[in-house]
């Protein structure tokens, strides 16, 4: 990883040519949550302090002994503090004047719906949690939820919490090879899933998909299973429950476990860059201090607001955005099931005018996916209860920036381009919409108390280079799951004791941040990390394939679209239809996410002369560059007949 070299040829020259400048209202700075231009020399002055005082929003059992314990790689906050993310996300609210507020607003796909007031949602997580406690689920045992996108999962989550056990949420688009990987993995006993899900006016088997995942997964003794869809699905005795049944006689109150701080939180399986996804971990303490502050400041979080973010609940978004901030801020958050283009292309906006949405956040690829459908389908509906809108999951290319700001916010809202991982918990870049002057495509910069730089490959700072974080923060991941060492190689081997993302970027005279994307094996397609790896084992694993090697190729809306090259075996033949088998076989694997837009067939792949696959080359021919240095090569004839093949392929 260490040879990843920064992307040159990403138009940044372009980005940093934009010099279109958007200060914030003076309307809104004098209404916003955190408008005191102070704050950010404040919270460097001792970031410790800042988080503590952040911390202090919440309700603590115990309090800390330590606000933080530091030895690199390690961190541990507010060591000695006793808290309950249930109990901070619903108990708090139900004492006082939000008992009876929309806790939850949920539109499922075929346009049913419901809403959860906080009280509402206490009593069905109580009785969740009372129903796992009396089965035997105890405090650090890990529950592995793969559900769709209904009320049902984020009171499975809560009620995990509630008795102190970790949630492994899956998302609902894995395979059942993939589910299965993450159940073996996090050594789950008890899986919750749903008869199905509803998607684009079809059906996920969700069920049918468990089934299979736990054929081979022999360690888990308890499936409990939502109705959802209501189609049929085969129970399995002594193993299968429903969720009604499962929850039935169980008490109406399950007492918040008061848990450490740095107890495990959950675990949630993200892609790095070998072909084995890594379970991050999250602990209590500060995961909840970080996601809770970000969420209140850099969404400007007033009390009538209604917070919709469109994110997957299966993806760390969700997780932070959907569930954990906006409930422990005691927020009314939106939660839709489907896709945007149901039954029309105009869904998200009925949903912004149905509920009066203040605040949006989605990402750079679904914006994309709205400027090609066009300005028709936000014009039939009336998006004048909007505010804020925000942006998550790649760089977001100034063109998108400014339509969004437009056509979606009227030229009236802020758009909060934040930049954060699955490993880091909560956003770190950023802007704060009071404060922040933006700029479009940029991510603009850190979040008070938080310590980002860009270094050259010495480790100088520099104007373009990698990202890194040189101190700790409340959220950042505490390990991967049962892997330390790879933990320790993965982000903490590049530099001493700073934290290396894996990302690129530039800095301008501003010191704004420039996000460039990944330097290392992962790929970010429509927002989702997938590893070059991974596809590639899902490929190698056909009976019909020598070798593969796959890249993230530069695409309009989904920002990279996946390419394999494909050696096959010997007397196969690369043929249509095996291009299209191989297509539904990575599917397969890991799920429809990861299916590769080309396959590419060839005799041989461009090799150094010690055997190393040289990607950068392929990225050239499926990009349609003039092919970089290609000195290195063992065989150079190799890339000129590709690339030849490519085209006539493509034409
Ligand atoms: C939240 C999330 C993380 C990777 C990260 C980046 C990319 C995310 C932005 C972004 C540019 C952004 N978690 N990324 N947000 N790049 N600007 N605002 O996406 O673990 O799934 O992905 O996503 O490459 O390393 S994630």
């Amino acid at each position: 990883m260490a040879q990843a070299k920064v992307k040159a040829d990403v138009p940044i020259e372009a980005l940093l040519k934009e010099k279109r400048k958007f200060p914030p209202s003076k309307a809104f700075v004098k209404s916003a949550v955190m408008n005191r231009k102070t704050i950010y020399a404040e919270a460097q002055r001792n970031y410790v302090k800042f988080w503590e005082q952040r911390a202090r929003e919440l309700h603590w059992f115990k309090p800390w002994k330590k606000a933080l314990e530091w030895r690199p790689p390690y961190a541990k906050w507010f060591v000695g503090g006793k808290l309950n993310v249930s109990y901070n996300c619903l108990d708090r609210h139900v004492e006082g004047p939000r008992k009876t507020r929309a806790a939850l607003i949920w539109e499922g796909e075929p346009g049913d719906s419901r809403v959860l007031t906080y009280w509402d949602l206490y009593r069905e997580v109580n009785r969740f949690a009372a129903a796992l406690k009396r089965h035997g689920v105890r405090k650090g045992d890990r529950v592995t939820i793969y559900m769709p996108m209904v009320p049902e999962l984020p009171i499975a989550m809560l009620a995990c919490t509630r008795i102190g056990a970790a949630h492994s949420v899956i998302f609902g688009g894995f395979s059942p090879e993939a589910v299965r990987e993450r159940i073996h993995d996090a050594e789950s006993t008890l899986v919750i899933t749903a008869d199905g899900g509803y998607r684009r006016g079809g059906t996920v088997p969700l069920k049918k998909n468990t089934d299979e995942a736990l054929r081979g997964a022999p360690g888990v003794k308890t499936v409990i299973v939502l109705k959802r869809t209501g189609e049929p699905v085969e129970m399995q005795s002594g193993r299968d429950i429903w969720w009604d049944d499962f929850v039935k006689d169980a008490g109406a109150r399950c007492p918040a476990e008061p848990m450490d701080s740095e107890d495990l939180l959950y675990l949630l399986y993200t892609s790095g860059s070998t072909g084995k996804p890594k379970g991050i971990i999250h602990t209590t303490g500060g995961y909840l201090t970080g996601v809770t502050a970000t969420h209140k400041w850099i969404f400007d979080l007033h009390d009538d607001d209604v917070y919709w973010c469109t994110a997957d609940i299966g993806w760390v978004t969700g997780h932070s955005y959907i569930v954990y901030g906006p409930l422990a801020n005691g927020a009314t958050t939106v939660m839709y099931e489907g896709t945007p283009d149901y039954p029309d292309k105009d869904r998200f906006w009925r949903i912004v005018e149905k509920y009066g949405v203040t605040i949006c956040y989605t990402a750079p690829t679904a914006i994309r996916t709205f400027m090609k459908w066009g300005e028709e389908y936000p014009k039939r509906c009336d998006l004048s209860s909007l505010r804020l809108l925000g942006s998550v999951g790649e760089p977001i290319n100034p063109e998108a920036w400014v339509w969004y700001w437009k056509v979606i916010g009227g030229g009236r809202c802020p758009v909060v381009d934040t930049w954060w991982q699955t490993e880091t918990g909560h956003i770190l870049i950023t802007p704060l919409p009071g404060l922040t002057t933006l700029k479009p495509g940029s991510a603009t910069l850190p979040f008070p108390g938080v310590d980002a730089e860009v270094l050259d490959e010495k480790g100088n700072p520099a104007k373009s280079g990698y990202l890194v974080l040189r101190k700790p923060w409340p959220g950042m991941l505490r390990g991967i799951w049962g892997d330390p060492d790879r933990f320790v190689k993965q982000y903490w081997s590049k530099y001493d004791n700073i934290y290396f993302t894996g990302d690129g970027a530039k800095r301008d005279e501003d010191g704004y941040f420039w996000l460039l994307g990944r330097v290392d094996d992962v790929m970010n397609v429509s927002g989702h990390r997938v590893s070059t790896m991974e596809v590639e084992s899902a490929l190698v694993d056909h009976k019909s394939v020598a070798e593969a090697a796959v890249i993230g190729k530069m695409h309009d809306i989904k920002g990279q679209a996946i390419a394999a090259f494909v050696t096959v075996k010997s007397g196969v033949d690369g043929s249509p239809q095996l291009m299209d088998e191989l297509k539904g076989h990575v599917a397969k694997k890991i799920g429809a996410l990861a299916r590769p837009d080309d396959i590419i067939f060839s005799a041989e792949l461009p090799k150094t002369r010690s055997g190393k696959i040289m990607r950068r080359l392929l990225r050239d021919i499926a990009e349609g560059r003039a092919l970089g240095d290609t000195t290195t090569l063992a065989d150079p004839a190799v890339v000129a007949s590709l690339k030849s093949k490519y085209e006539e392929q493509e034409a």
